[in-house]
């Protein structure tokens, strides 16, 4: 590859090397001439915030040489890009991320203290993180446009810019409060907007048809509404490397043309609807995780982002004069979930209707360019729509979904004659009740390959979501397991537990996690594992000061810190952790609790808004911690915890901070997990089930150094299959039976009966997630756990070799898996030059 020349902007002129410069004399120089210019403020009345934006301006000025100089390579040498399609990305905090990768913290810390400003954090906690995602998927999005930028590997990332994030969560009275998230409030200085590279999408209308200029029937859509996508580009940047790719963020915005007509007959505010409806579109992201609300307009977010992206490939292949046939060699185009699954009706109407390109070769090129990832088998996440909306809406994409479905469906019934359950059970219309378009059907017929997220979750996938499609496609299903980046969650996360590895293998860890296996040889050295163990606490101190500022309670760094970090789900058992705490509140209060192992139990996560259930497990929560934390005999012995708002920024807090990681859900729900992966690295314990990716998480640390608990997915489903009945094991467990009698006599919710009966019914009643079966088997595994902890060495010695042997979970090798296996893409380093001797 040719370098990127940084004459090039303007022939016979070159860029200053000085405005792109490393040093702290040259940052420093940067954030003054952006406090005057850009922010219009003068040094010496600078705020926090300001010093925070001019840092963010003059680091941002230094991605720019890398961002162009990644797409100059491309626009020179076409090769295979990937488009990571999602409507989520948790990005999480860029300043600190983008010094790391710049290598420039250092740099930044010392231009920071020219302005009074002591320590880098009390600027780079001002920052407010977009929160454009809910959870798991979202985050993961996030680390794998990392992983490919480290790797070098030309990436865009095409998702929604949502006004307002997931919603902030307050705690009032125990109960979730959400609040708006404001995040663009104070200006956020990483995004780039591009307007020139905005896009048309229409929506509803209807379909006619007419003659082309060759005499030949075609069908088109004739929308009745627009809206504009306009590109909101955020560089992400690779690790120490020149790839700057980019995160590419649609914004909506209103049509005008349309709208004076209705203008010149006076109907001026019919005219300003149509622009406040396609204003509305990108406003608000819905904060569901794992549940589909099957609402209009998030079917509208879905086509708006996914349209706007799949024209911007198109568009980009037009620019450099590469055919539009060529789609396939030139985009990789994978799909995060279903939600944007329209992309396969999308393209084919793109290449049909609008490059009149015919049927099966519009096919070719969409089947060798999609691929879908599948995160769930819940069937409450199965997106499915009504097909009146549908039809309603984008009533082309109806038309074209039809002729893929009756294609499928000729094929079927070659192989499979005369079987016509087999043909309703696998057709992309849902026939059954009120007819609806299932996304999962459509990504899977439409995608060259389909992926889950963990080993057992991918066998699941082909086992019991969609068997007959496996049996028809093997060669489509495979696995890839989910993956963090060790930059957020180990390096910038854990700065001491990262000078130790430092120190012992190296820095190379950073870009290469199995060399953390050389730890091993350090499992026995009582010296090594102390510094090990110091790490740990200093990261308690910081979490424990965390604490007492949010919540006012008091916490001891030195007592086990307990931690469940997630979405608050049924699936993934929060009230199981909580039942275990009252049990061991019962021991204490009974003096028979015969061991001292003080804990602090940590909650953190969001409820969906219209979630009762889950809303009410954050009650039961908060009603728990009322009454242990104000008895004096917990005291020195249990503390329970919620910490409200958990996002990114405190996950970054919290993770360094853990003993014991509970990844406690009913085996077979969980799909993969990534928590899980960012505990382990940072030397937590993990307390399980064999679900999602803690089973490969047993086998790689081994199973002594993982405590397993419950009833395996086979054991589940057989208690399903056999009419499972809660009471059976409540009979079996008096501790049990204790627990349930105090909540039923509103021990937890100052004597109020009612609170928490719905819960209790759940779990005395059906109890859909096996809560009862797996109760007792918790309890003797966290005695185990808090035997252990008085053995401070052997703790550490498996903290230590949790670390040592997680480096399989880095994003890296997750990446490098889609690279090789679903995209067969390959990384283009990027060169940059600046010959000033030459020029001058
Ligand atoms: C979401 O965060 C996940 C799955 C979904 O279907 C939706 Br919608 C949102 C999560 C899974 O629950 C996790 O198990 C998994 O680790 C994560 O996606 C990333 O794959």
């Amino acid at each position: 590859n040719e370098p990127f020349d940084l004459r090039l902007p303007t022939p016979g002129c070159y860029l200053d090397p000085e405005k792109a410069g490393m040093d702290s004399d040259a940052l420093f120089k940067g954030m003054t001439e952006h406090l005057f210019f850009t922010l219009g403020k003068l040094a010496t009345s600078a705020s926090p915030h300001d010093l925070y934006m001019a840092l963010s301006y003059a680091v941002k000025d230094r991605l720019m040489t890398r961002y162009l100089a990644s797409q100059e390579v491309i626009r020179k040498k076409p090769q295979k890009t990937v488009a990571y399609l999602s409507a989520e990305f948790l990005i999480g905090p860029q300043l600190s991320n983008n010094l790391l990768n710049l290598g420039i913290t250092k740099e930044a810390e010392d231009a920071l203290k020219r302005f009074g400003i002591e320590s880098l954090s009390t600027i780079l906690e001002v920052e407010e993180e977009p929160g454009l995602g809910n959870g798991g998927l979202g985050r993961l999005a996030a680390c794998y446009m990392e992983s490919l930028a480290s790797l070098q590997v030309p990436a865009v990332g095409y998702g929604i810019r949502y006004e307002f994030g997931i919603f902030n969560q307050l705690i009032r009275d125990g109960w979730q409060v959400e609040v708006t998230d404001k995040w663009l409030k104070g200006g956020w200085p990483w995004e780039l907007p591009q307007p020139d590279e905005s896009c048309f999408v229409g929506f509803g209308g209807r379909t006619e048809s007419y003659r082309d200029d060759k005499g030949k029937y075609r069908s088109r859509w004739v929308p009745s509404e627009h809206a504009i996508g306009v590109p909101h580009d955020v560089p992400v940047l690779g690790y120490r490397v020149n790839t700057c790719d980019r995160l590419r963020l649609w914004r909506a915005d209103a049509t005008e043309s349309f709208d004076f007509y209705a203008f010149n007959i006076g109907d001026y505010y019919g005219a300003v609807e149509e622009k406040v409806a396609s204003e509305t579109l990108s406003k608000v992201l819905y904060p569901n995780d794992g549940t589909d609300e099957g609402r209009r307009l998030r079917l509208k977010q879905q086509h708006f982002f996914v349209s706007c992206s799949l024209q911007d490939m198109l568009r980009s292949l037009e620019k450099r004069s590469i055919p539009v046939t060529e789609f396939a060699n030139h985009w990789t185009v994978q799909l995060n979930d279903t939600h944007p699954a329209i992309a396969v009706a999308e393209l084919m109407r793109l290449l049909i209707d609008q490059y009149q390109i015919g049927w099966d070769k519009a096919w070719n090129i969409t089947t060798s360019s999609v691929a879908y990832t599948n995160h769930t088998l819940l069937p409450e996440a199965l997106e499915k729509w009504d097909l009146s909306l549908f039809s309603d809406l984008l009533p082309r994409h109806l038309e074209i979904i039809y002729e893929i479905n009756w294609r499928f469906l000729q094929q079927l019934r070659l192989r499979y004659p005369g079987d016509d359950k087999i043909l309703q059970k696998l057709s992309i219309i849902d026939e059954e009740g009120s007819k609806s378009v299932r996304m999962a059907h459509l990504a899977t017929i439409g995608a060259h390959h389909i992926n889950g997220v963990a080993a057992l979750h991918s066998d699941l996938i082909k086992r019991q979501l969609l068997p007959e499609f496996a049996e028809l496609w093997p060669e489509k299903f495979t696995n890839v397991t989910n993956g963090v980046t060790p930059r957020r969650w180990v390096a910038l996360a854990n700065p001491s537990l990262s000078n130790l590895l430092e120190k012992e293998v190296g820095p190379d860890w950073i870009t290469n996690m199995e060399l953390l296996k050389k730890l091993e040889n350090k499992k026995d050295d009582a010296n090594f594992l102390q510094e090990f163990e110091e790490t740990k606490l200093r990261g308690k101190r910081k979490l424990a000061s965390f604490i007492h500022t949010k919540t006012g309670i008091l916490v001891d760094p030195s007592s086990l810190f307990d931690v469940q970090v997630k979405r608050i789900h049924q699936y993934k058992r929060q009230h199981l952790n909580a039942l275990q705490i009252i049990a061991q509140y019962l021991r204490i209060k009974n003096g028979t609790s015969n061991y001292k192992a003080p804990r602090t139990v940590i909650f953190g996560g969001k409820a969906a808004p219209g979630y009762f259930m889950a809303k009410l497990i954050i009650r039961f929560i908060n009603g728990i911690a009322d009454v242990v934390n104000s008895d004096p005999d917990m005291e020195g012995l249990l503390r329970v915890v919620f910490l409200p708002d958990y996002n990114v920024k405190l996950g970054e807090i919290v993770y360094p901070a853990t003993d014991l990681s509970e990844q406690i859900s009913t085996a077979g729900k969980e799909a993969s997990g990534t928590g899980n992966m960012k505990f382990a690295m940072n030397g937590a314990l993990t307390i399980g089930t064999l679900d999602g990716a803690n089973v490969e998480l047993r086998d790689l640390v081994k199973k002594e150094n993982f405590f397993l608990f419950g009833k395996t997915e086979s054991e589940i489903m057989h208690l399903k299959n056999n009419s499972y009945s809660p009471k059976t094991f409540i009979e079996k467990c008096p501790e049990l039976q204790e627990v349930i009698r105090l909540i039923e006599i509103g021990h937890f919710s100052n004597g109020d009966k009612e609170l928490f009966k719905p819960l209790l019914n759940s779990l005395t009643g059906n109890d859909p997630f096996f809560v009862m079966a797996d109760f007792e088997d918790y309890l003797n595994k966290q005695d185990e756990v808090s035997n252990f902890w008085n053995n401070k060495k052997a703790w550490n010695k498996m903290a230590l070799l949790n670390t040592a042997r997680s480096g399989y979970f880095s994003s890296d090798r997750s990446i490098r898996e889609y690279c090789e296996s679903i995209w067969k893409v390959s990384p283009m380093p990027v060169e940059i030059t600046c010959d000033i001797e030459e020029i001058t």
